[in-house]
């Protein structure tokens, strides 16, 4: 069937895919404009091969039907869809690739909230398992303001339920297990024996799955291959609404973890992963490790792990995520990359074989083995360092300060500010740049101020306005960018960073401070947003 339709305002990828609130999902046309756009953008459908699956929020399921659908009366030949539509972002770009794809729907609003007056979202991962690039988006998005229909076929539902294959009209449909490919990947990279042996010898974890899309693959890795304890795992049945909760893995969302890591009955260690499972956060007992911290460790150890034994060929991380990395990738004389927010900006270092090593201060970290963030991925990174090194997480962070420094890091989040207000803040900063460089400001010295421009060393793109940095000259540095993954008003990110060669364990918020209060200053933050507590600090 071709359905009249027109165009729908608004459906513009942000950071990730595009994320709205599920009832707007849900009105008439609104997904289906999107991915028919998608369709467009891509030159059609015709004899293509599809991944489609979701991290099991409210909305998941039905919104697939509608996509299998699509994709039928499109031409596409073949769709392999996970058990009950479930599918986490890695494990989707695994699959992408195993299957040699032409790409795949991946249906998540990451680590937003869930539920019918929560937030929903879809995106779309091209040929090498990774987010479409900026010029895909853009052709997406060109392609939802001219459409004027878009194709469905006039079929019933596919049983998601059962693993097995089924035709709808001419079109293939295979349910997969969302497990079993992933997990045969991580057997392949890291060392199962070794972990397993640590566990068999009383090492113990907590795994908040927070209700959302890992707690399946936690179960079979961690508890049934790895052997770790019954209860390892917890919340670790996917929720339409992740039980109310943030899927957001950080020590705010994830407070339960967080505080039985800080109490005296903490396990060995403790991790937790977002909505749809490319998210990871890492905290040892009394020692919570930032992601840009992880990033660095990870870098510095993976050697230690059978998939890196060779060595890296390069680390990237985004702009605002902490110069830890850089230090590993200098000490080791590897390349390093600095790249806008968002995996995508990834894949093609990737791709290039440049990088082994991403991540990102959002609690992101992954490498070749995919072109998605992967969280289980770290934590199984992580659990065979501690394997090797028969450390502590806590020991582990000490040394890495000594050899390398400490980049202390934190991230301000002022939430819901009205979005004319946010962008008043970010075009006064941005006049005010060029004339920063030199200046003292709360006794801080500048050494250079600019908005952040990537030039792509591989496809020659350059992608502008990525955020504003301000960098001190005794190591301090501050950065200002708008989330593109927000559903409601603006989103401000302040992020702060601060080195220090020696001293690395004072407090992270004390020891940024003043290049906080330069931050404040310089941005005119109380004027122009009326406030400077931040909602969330992670
Ligand atoms: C945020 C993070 C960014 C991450 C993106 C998607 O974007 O800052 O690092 O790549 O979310 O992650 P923004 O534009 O809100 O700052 V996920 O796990 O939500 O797909
Ligand atoms: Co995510």
């Amino acid at each position: 069937m071709k359905i009249k339709t027109q165009p729908i305002e608004g459906q513009k990828p942000g950071t990730s895919g595009l994320r709205k609130k599920t009832r707007v999902f849900m009105e008439q046309h609104y997904l289906e404009n999107f991915i028919q756009a998608t369709f467009n953008a891509i030159e059609g459908g015709t004899g293509k091969k599809l991944i489609v699956g979701g991290d099991g929020r409210f909305f998941n399921r039905q919104a697939i039907q509608t996509i299998l659908k699509m994709a039928a009366a499109n031409g596409v030949r073949e769709v392999i869809v996970g058990q009950g539509g479930i599918l986490s972002t890695p494990a989707a770009s695994h699959l992408i690739r195993l299957n040699a794809a032409d790409g795949g729907f991946i249906l998540s609003a990451s680590h937003n909230p869930g539920g019918i007056d929560e937030d929903f979202g879809v995106k779309f991962n091209g040929q090498n398992g990774g987010p479409a690039p900026e010029n895909l988006t853009a052709k997406i998005f060109d392609a939802t303001l001219t459409i004027s229909e878009y194709q469905l076929a006039d079929a019933a539902d596919v049983d998601l339920q059962e693993i097995g294959t089924a035709q709808l009209g001419a079109m293939l449909v295979r349910v997969v297990d969302p497990v079993e490919s992933y997990q045969s990947l991580m057997e392949s990279l890291f060392d199962f024996a070794a972990i397993r042996d640590m566990f068999a010898g009383g090492f113990t974890m907590r795994f908040d799955a927070m209700h959302a899309v890992t707690g399946p693959y936690a179960h079979a890795i961690l508890e049934d291959a790895l052997g770790a304890a019954k209860g390892t795992v917890v919340n670790g049945i996917p929720l339409e609404d992740f039980g109310k909760g943030h899927p957001d893995p950080n020590p705010i969302w994830a407070k339960p973890l967080m505080d039985l890591m800080m109490s005296e009955d903490a396990p060995d260690i403790g991790a937790a992963s977002d909505g749809d499972g490319d998210r990871n956060m890492i905290v040892g007992r009394g020692a919570y490790v930032t992601p840009s911290d992880s990033l660095a460790v990870l870098a510095a150890n993976a050697h230690l792990a059978p998939a890196y034994a060779d060595g890296l060929a390069g680390i990237a991380r985004s702009m605002p995520t902490s110069a830890a990395s850089d230090l590993v990738a200098k000490k080791l004389g590897l390349g390093s990359y600095e790249t806008p927010t968002g995996w995508k900006f990834f894949g093609n270092l990737l791709d290039a074989g440049k990088v082994t090593i991403c991540g990102e201060e959002s609690a992101g970290t992954g490498s070749s083995h995919v072109r998605e963030k992967d969280g289980l991925w770290a934590v199984l990174l992580w659990l065979n360092i501690l394997a090797e090194r028969k450390q502590s997480v806590a020991e582990i962070m000490m040394d890495h300060w000594q050899t390398f420094g400490r980049n202390y890091y934190s991230r301000h989040d002022f939430e819901n500010v009205a979005s004319e207000k946010a962008q008043t803040l970010m075009q006064r900063l941005a006049a005010k740049l060029p004339d920063l460089a030199g200046q003292t400001v709360e006794g801080m010295r500048i050494v250079s101020a600019d908005e952040f421009s990537y030039l792509d060393p591989v496809d020659g793109s350059v992608s502008e306005n990525q955020g504003m940095r301000i960098a001190f000259d005794d190591g301090a540095r501050a950065v200002f960018r708008l989330s593109g993954t927000g559903t409601q008003g603006a989103t401000l990110r302040l992020y702060l960073e601060q080195f220090a060669q020696n001293e690395t364990d004072r407090a992270p918020q004390e020891m940024l401070q003043n290049v906080r209060k330069a931050a404040l200053t310089i941005s005119e933050m109380q004027t122009l947003i009326g406030r400077v507590e931040p909602d969330v600090i992670t």
